[in-house]
């Protein structure tokens, strides 16, 4: 059985993406276009400034900044993001999140959270999820964005458990495909048809079966 329980926070844990569509909306509106809620799907667990170059492909504004202007824009979107998630509780915690990791705590698995956001301690300190981590992996500790495994292999290293004894849950195709690079196993939470990527899908946490895994 599995020995570990790592999750990726944005779309899994939490709810924040509509906080991230807002700030990036707004980005896109003062340059002048229109960036709509599924162009933000394209977003989902990217880097934030591979996030930035996406929007911008959408304006076909692709060419049209310096490396210094997009560095500005990326971080006035940020400081927006931070002022919306700065304000949210435990109710942003999506379906059986919480009972899940009660569960796995109880049972002594170890627990480690492999996101991309640089945010991510704020978001679990505010939703008051910090507790529950062994070892958080975040886009602070990381060089390399998903689906390079390292956001996954380092918390792994960090608790002493081999990758095959992990378990990853993920909203993307990109870090369901980390997760498989290094054999991990690839649990997918949302629409079967976007997840192709996963060796096996749920619509929400809730519906996991722990006994079966752990
Ligand atoms: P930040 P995850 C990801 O979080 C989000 O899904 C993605 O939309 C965002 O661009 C990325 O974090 C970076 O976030 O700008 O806060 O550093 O899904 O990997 O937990
Ligand atoms: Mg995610």
């Amino acid at each position: 059985s599995y020995k570990c329980a790592i999750f990726d926070l944005d779309g899994v844990l939490v709810d924040t993406a509509k906080y991230h569509y807002l700030a990036w909306k707004e980005l896109a509106g003062k340059l002048g276009f229109e960036f709509t809620i599924e162009h933000n799907e394209m977003l989902k667990g990217v880097s934030r400034m591979t996030s930035l170059d996406i929007l911008l492909e959408v304006g076909n504004m692709k060419d049209a900044f310096s490396e210094e202007e997009k560095v500005k824009m990326a971080t006035e979107k940020n400081n927006q993001y931070v002022e919306y998630i700065s304000n949210i509780d435990e109710s942003e915690i999506l379906e059986g999140a919480l009972s899940l990791l009660q569960e796995l705590k109880q049972k002594g698995i170890k627990i480690a959270l492999g996101s991309a956001s640089k945010n991510a301690q704020i978001i679990l300190k505010n939703v008051g999820l910090e507790s529950y981590f062994d070892v958080i992996v975040d886009g602070n500790s990381v060089s390399k964005a998903k689906p390079d495994p390292e956001v996954f292999t380092l918390g792994a290293k960090t608790l002493g458990v081999p990758y095959e004894e992990c378990v990853v849950f993920e909203d993307s195709q990109a870090g369901l495909e980390a997760a498989k690079i290094v054999g991990m196993l690839a649990v997918g939470v949302g629409q079967k048809k976007d997840l192709t990527n996963a060796d096996v899908v749920y619509s929400t946490l809730k519906d996991f079966n722990i006994e079966k895994y752990f």
